[in-house]
């Protein structure tokens, strides 16, 4: 072709293109009423954010009749956001299905119910489960059938450990994210909600059928879930206690199921980060498996105590070798992910020395509390394990100290929701993954709550759910398969076969990225829209939070 023609097709494809964004802009106009579209408790405060120019009143609808049952008007937001204003319909108490109304535009379909979250909470534990590798799973969703076989069953090879073409067993574990790869780094924070979660809120948590392929059996279906995670992660320590950094394909592999994905995954080498995640890790499932599970418990005690010695002998951070790799990095300074393992054997062991350890890493660099964190910084995940620990002996100051600042960073989490047109607890910031962040939060509002039960910290811990559902810019839910206007396109490898158009179900996506407007519900954003462990841990732990 020469380069006249080639110009041509270009332009063509330009005007294509132009025409297809377009399309794609107006259909993706955000939704005006913007509500929790899962719903409210009865007794919850119930808002909405309505972005209908002059409108002055709403009306709420109750869908199986068509009766109208309240009516209110509009507050409008300021001069800062003339185009917005609220509509507070919290007097609103009867259990229902609901619509909201302000002139022509209609909400979704809601409810005011006192179960209204436990749906989400199974679909968003099973997520967990369909992320399953090294097995086959299958699962229902809105009558769609989501399924595939067995994967990455040769896992894994040594090359870029040992220099030689060697296979190692690591089976299991769940693929990370929209990729299949398996990085014990991201296990770290994720397994840390999950078992919090179940630490935290068992009693309300034991009531959600799971319906997993473990129900039934000796080890409650959460942590059944769990242990699928921590089996693979047991794979990645070397016989000194140093641990595997991930385990994965060299470039991220193309957009095909699980099982069809037969490009070798190496183990990268070792680093302190991962081996500290690691005996984070194991010393929570050494004390919270050990009523189901005794032998599984004390394996991993075993495995804890010997990587956390190993990480006592080499204080050094080390970060993982990846040269040769292209996929996910998640690495990042060891110092946090140090006082997280030394602070989680603690509480399991009780051993002064290790005590010793925890404080010292606090005076030094983590006297304070993040209001927002993720894989990269697991302070929060250390300082909440210590603060809370039922075990004698910690410097009463210290304890004081910690829980004063955990209240004012709540606090400051509190006055930032309620300044913002969403009640997002995140405010106005948004980056890679910032989703998962505002679940995250509800870490830090439960843990203040348990310090000093302030209504508002309930309060903003359902803000949170009701923005990641639906009350936000796009008027959307940011979960598959989940309230109204799921994300149809996230950015994940599987393709359903049978012809299923529906995303596999359950999944928060990473969110708008940098600003709030920044997100596109289409499959090539994996700036936006890529789904990962890390973030659905976080949501799996605020809907726990927020059970009733
Ligand atoms: O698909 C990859 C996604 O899972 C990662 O989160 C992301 C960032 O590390 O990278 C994606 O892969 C892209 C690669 O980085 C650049 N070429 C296009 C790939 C998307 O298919
Ligand atoms: O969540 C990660 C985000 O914080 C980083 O900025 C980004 C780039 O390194 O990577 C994100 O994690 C991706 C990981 O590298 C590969 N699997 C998909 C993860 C989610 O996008
Ligand atoms: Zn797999």
């Amino acid at each position: 072709m020469n380069r006249y023609m080639q110009r041509i097709r270009m332009r063509a494809l330009g005007a294509v293109f132009i025409s297809l964004w377009l399309v794609l802009n107006l259909w993706a106009e955000p939704h005006a009423i913007r509500l929790n579209s899962l719903g409210y408790y009865p007794s919850a405060a119930k808002v909405a954010t309505v972005a209908v120019g002059d409108a002055i009143e709403y009306s709420i609808v109750n869908v199986e009749d068509g009766e109208t049952v309240f009516h209110g008007n509009l507050t409008p937001l300021g001069a800062e956001h003339p185009e917005l204003s609220v509509a507070d319909f919290t007097e609103l108490v009867t259990e229902g299905n609901y619509q909201l109304r302000v002139g022509d535009h209609a909400s979704g379909a809601f409810r005011i119910a006192s179960d209204v979250y436990t749906d989400a909470f199974r679909t968003v534990v099973r997520a967990m489960y369909l992320w399953r590798c090294g097995t086959a799973v299958e699962g229902e969703h809105n009558g769609e059938v989501f399924q595939h076989a067995a994967c990455h069953l040769e896992d894994g090879y040594m090359d870029y450990v040992t220099g030689k073409h060697e296979y190692r067993y690591s089976l299991g574990g769940w693929h990370d994210a929209g990729d299949y790869n398996k990085y014990v780094s991201n296990a770290g924070i994720t397994v840390f909600s999950m078992l919090r979660a179940w630490e935290e809120f068992q009693e309300q948590v034991e009531t959600v059928e799971l319906n997993l392929p473990e129900k039934g059996g000796p080890i409650p279906e959460l942590l059944a879930e769990v242990k699928w995670e921590l089996d693979w992660v047991l794979t990645m320590q070397e016989p000194d206690g140093r641990v595997l950094h991930k385990l994965s394909t060299l470039r991220f592999g193309p957009f095909i199921n699980p099982e069809d994905e037969k490009e070798p995954r190496y183990f990268t080498p070792w680093g302190s980060t991962s081996t500290a995640n690691f005996v984070g890790m194991m010393a929570m499932a050494a004390r919270i498996y050990e009523p189901y599970d005794a032998r599984f418990a004390e394996r991993c005690l075993v495995a804890a105590l010997k990587s956390y010695d190993y990480l006592v002998q080499h204080p050094d951070y080390v970060p993982a070798n990846m040269e040769g790799f292209h996929t996910g990095p998640y690495e990042s300074p060891d110092a946090d992910d140090r006082l997280w393992a030394a602070a989680e054997l603690w509480v399991t062991t009780g051993q002064a020395s290790i005590l010793a350890d925890v404080e010292s890493r606090i005076r030094a660099d983590a006297m304070q509390f993040d209001t927002d964190f993720d894989w990269g910084n697991l302070r929060n995940l250390g300082l909440i394990a210590y603060v809370f620990a039922e075990r004698d002996g910690r410097n009463p100051e210290l304890v004081e100290a910690l829980q004063q600042d955990l209240i004012a960073a709540a606090d400051r989490i509190v006055q930032t929701a309620q300044a913002h047109p969403y009640s997002r607890p995140l405010g106005d910031r948004y980056y890679w993954g910032c989703n998962g962040t505002v679940a995250r939060q509800l870490h830090v509002l439960q843990s203040a709550m348990r310090v000093q039960a302030k209504a508002e910290y309930e309060h903003v811990s359902l803000d949170a759910i009701h923005h990641l559902f639906g009350r936000n810019v796009h008027g959307r839910s940011y979960v598959t398969g989940l309230g109204f206007r799921p994300p149809q396109h996230p950015h994940d490898r599987r393709i359903a076969e049978d012809g299923v158009d529906a995303p596999w179900p359950g999944y928060l996506v990473g969110g708008a990225n940098p600003t709030a407007q920044d997100w596109l519900d289409e499959i090539g954003s994996y700036r936006t829209n890529e789904i990962a462990i890390n973030w659905n841990g976080a949501l799996i732990y605020a809907l726990a939070a927020v059970l009733r």
